[in-house]
């Protein structure tokens, strides 16, 4: 059993999904301002290790969009709660480069062991309006293909995301020792 802690029940249900034997544990803990994700996730498992004993994960994601030079990247929840994906397409009008990409990182570690980090992202455009009613944050508004990920259920999602590339990561390492 793994202690998955985050706030985000969207992102719990994708790790049961590839995991299955995951816990959520919302504990919180100190989302540094710092410049890349990976920075965050090692900051943040020194302080849920210190709150939990047992094999614990957490997982910081961002998006990354490439006419906004990396925008809104590291300050991707805070944008996301302030001008949300309105703002995010406002700031896009008239724009014709519509690249992105999601990034996740995420970082394990068990008693006695120096944490680890996996990596997954998940290239894509993001949308003229937001579609769908699935997933969580951005979702509505990043498209693969045809589809927004909002437009995919979690299995799909998690066969193509920067999430579900993570947690397989992980979970092949686990199975691997
Ligand atoms: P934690 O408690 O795990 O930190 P969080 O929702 O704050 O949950 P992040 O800091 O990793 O998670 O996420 C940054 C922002 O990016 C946040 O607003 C998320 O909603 C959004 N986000 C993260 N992963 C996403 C995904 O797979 N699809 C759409 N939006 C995502």
């Amino acid at each position: 059993m793994i202690y998955f802690v985050t706030g985000n029940r969207g992102k719990f249900e994708e790790a049961q999904g590839v995991l299955g034997d995951v816990e959520q544990r919302n504990v919180g803990y100190a989302e540094i301002q710092a410049d890349t994700l990976e920075e965050v996730a090692l900051f943040g498992m020194k302080e849920v290790r210190e709150k939990l004993d047992g094999p614990v994960m957490i997982e910081d994601a961002g998006l990354f969009i490439e006419s906004l030079k990396g925008f809104p990247g590291v300050y991707s929840a805070y944008v996301f709660d302030t001008i949300g994906n309105e703002g995010i397409l406002r700031l896009l009008d008239g724009v014709e480069d519509r690249r992105a990409v999601f990034r996740s990182v995420l970082g394990y570690a068990e008693p006695g062991m120096e944490p680890i980090l996996f990596k997954g992202e998940l290239w894509g455009e993001i949308a003229q309006k937001p579609r769908g009613s699935g997933g969580f944050g951005y979702d509505p508004i990043f498209e693969v293909g045809e589809k927004t990920i909002a437009e995919m259920d979690l299995e799909e999602k998690n066969t193509i995301s920067h999430r579900g590339a993570s947690i397989r990561d992980l979970k092949s390492w686990l199975l691997s020792r």
